[in-house]
């Protein structure tokens, strides 16, 4: 069979989306052809005369399906090509199988479904059997098939197939490369898909799966070696923290690897322990979500459970081993206030966070967080989700205007503490001020505080070019379940 996957790519920096890579990768195994292109109708159409697909494969997360969406509904409608859909939009809202453009799609984990699905399509074989498959069935119902139980041992899955984008040099190119150790998360944060997947998925066998050390080895001395990388972005949702898992690593990363690595953790796990194996491993940033800095915000809105003291403490203790804090916040939260998240930019200073990136809450469909605020009347029924944190939030918030001026400032402020007792001045400024200055000081902390591995000037003006070479989508869709709609932009 010849796939052909159309990928979002104007969303996506350096960071290869890995779910795709894994299909291509058992897919080719079973001797399938694999191709990708990026969401442009006409590169799209270039590719299908050109390799002749006998499906177009499309995985979607919820801010991306409307893009990807409208994509596949001009390509049926020029061309009689099947599509099959995935990703966790496809997870959460089966239904939008109501599409006639969609004519298969499924749920959950896919590598295994997935070469079975081609194997059968390619024999001219009934699919309709097959676990995590969702299907219209009669009188505009939909068919969900049980979905099969995780993957328990994520070595026998192979290693995410890195040549599916050669031709494009955004990914190919790049001296940054993300890949997981794990999958899984054990925390339930309300704003996080993680709460509902551990849901769909609680007779699997635990939340969280690792790979084998020497597995995760085997995959970095292939991006050392093979694809030239200088620095590991461990995209984990959480760093595996299992002692002797850690333990191991912290030994045989450096000495089989030694590249600098950068990763994700959460204040509630770093204990000197984990902290002092990781910077012995050679990480060198870690991604914290912070989110809020009011105590009964986070509790009772976010339903995380940690005290400002203790991420004081521990952002201390992370410094102390010379990895530095890209802080991640949410500002707009429901119940929140703009004092609120003033109090949160107080908080990334008292962490003397490296960076602090403050996003506008999006409250995704299907999670917890959705549905406090739909009961506080903070969202109207044709509330829609943009296709980025870095747009408007869909919430009605008093001082909103505010709010949304104050994201680009608060990492400014975080930069530059002076300013912390000025900032109701500062935001009665313009906001297009603050939107330029930021521009600039997050490439810097991109430079300084993400990119830490030994850079020379033509691999700095290379990464520049090549980000700034890649295409990008302004339009603004946004997305309510299963809807769609379409905003200038
Ligand atoms: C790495 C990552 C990124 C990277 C790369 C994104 C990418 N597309 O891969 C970057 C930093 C760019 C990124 C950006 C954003 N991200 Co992000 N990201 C992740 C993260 C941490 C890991 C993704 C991953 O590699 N998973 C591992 C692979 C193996 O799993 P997978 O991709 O789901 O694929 C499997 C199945 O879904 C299925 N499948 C997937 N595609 C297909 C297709 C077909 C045809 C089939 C059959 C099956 C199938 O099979 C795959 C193999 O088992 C996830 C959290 C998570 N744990 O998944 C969030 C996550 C996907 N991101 C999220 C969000 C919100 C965003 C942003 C919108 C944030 C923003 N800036 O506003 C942007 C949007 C970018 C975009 N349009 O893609 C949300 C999506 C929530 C939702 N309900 O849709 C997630 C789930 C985080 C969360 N915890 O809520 N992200
Ligand atoms: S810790 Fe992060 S990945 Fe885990 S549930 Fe919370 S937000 Fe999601």
């Amino acid at each position: 069979m010849k796939v052909l996957f159309i990928v979002n790519m104007e969303d996506l920096g350096f960071e290869e989306p890995l779910g795709v890579l894994y299909l291509s990768a058992v897919a080719k195994q079973q001797g399938h052809r694999v191709y990708a292109v990026s969401n442009d109708l006409a590169r799209i159409e270039a590719k299908i005369r050109h390799v002749q697909p006998d499906i177009l494969a499309v995985s979607v997360i919820t801010p991306s399906f409307p893009y990807l969406f409208e994509t596949v509904s001009r390509i049926k409608a020029k061309y009689r090509i099947p599509t099959v859909f995935g990703g966790c939009h496809i997870t959460f809202f089966p239904e939008v199988v109501k599409h006639g453009e969609i004519d298969y799609a499924f749920r959950g984990e896919c590598e295994g479904v997935f070469v079975e699905f081609l194997g059968l399509l390619e024999k001219n074989k009934d699919v309709g059997h097959l676990d995590n498959l969702v299907t219209r069935g009669p009188s505009g119902s939909i068919r969900q098939n049980p979905l099969r139980p995780l993957v328990q041992d994520l070595d026998t899955i192979p290693f995410p197939d890195r040549e599916l984008f050669v031709q494009y040099p955004q990914f190919y190119k790049a001296e940054v490369r993300s890949m997981i150790a794990s999958r899984g998360c054990v925390y339930n944060c309300s704003y996080c898909f993680n709460k509902q997947y551990n849901e769909l998925y609680a007779s699997s066998g635990g939340k969280v799966h690792l790979r084998s050390v020497d597995n995760v080895i085997q995959e970095c001395l292939q991006l050392k070696e093979r694809y030239h990388a200088k620095l590991i972005h461990f995209f984990d949702d959480i760093f595996p923290f299992r002692r002797d898992w850690l333990g191991e690593f912290a030994e045989k990363y450096p000495a089989k690897v030694g590249l600098p690595f950068i990763t994700n953790a959460h204040f509630d796990i770093c204990t000197k322990e984990y902290i002092e194996s990781l910077a012995r491993a050679g990480c060198k940033t870690l991604f914290m979500g912070v989110e809020t800095g009011n105590e009964e915000l986070r509790e009772r809105i976010l339903h995380r459970r940690m005290s400002n003291k203790m991420m004081i403490e521990r952002a201390g203790l992370i410094h102390s081993y010379g990895i530095k804090i890209y802080a991640q916040n949410l500002i707009g939260l429901p119940m929140g206030s703009l004092a609120k998240d003033i109090e949160t930019l107080k908080l990334n200073i008292d962490l003397k966070a490296d960076f602090s990136g403050a996003y506008l809450c999006q409250p995704y469909p299907k999670t917890e967080i959705e549905a406090m605020a739909r009961q506080m009347g903070l969202l109207d029924d044709d509330s829609v989700i943009a296709r980025s944190f870095y747009y408007p939030s869909p919430l009605k918030l008093p001082q909103k205007r505010e709010i949304e001026k104050l994201r680009p400032l608060f990492s400014i402020v975080v930069a530059f503490p002076f300013l912390y007792r000025h900032i109701y001045a500062l935001l009665a400024w313009p906001g297009f001020a603050f939107r330029m200055f930021f521009s600039f000081l997050h490439g810097y902390k991109i430079k300084t505080v993400i990119l830490r591995y030994p850079m020379g000037l033509s691999g700095l003006l290379k990464g520049i070019y090549t980000f700034f070479a890649r295409k990008t989508n302004n339009m603004f869709y946004a997305v309510r379940g299963t809807g769609i709609k379409k905003k200038e932009g």
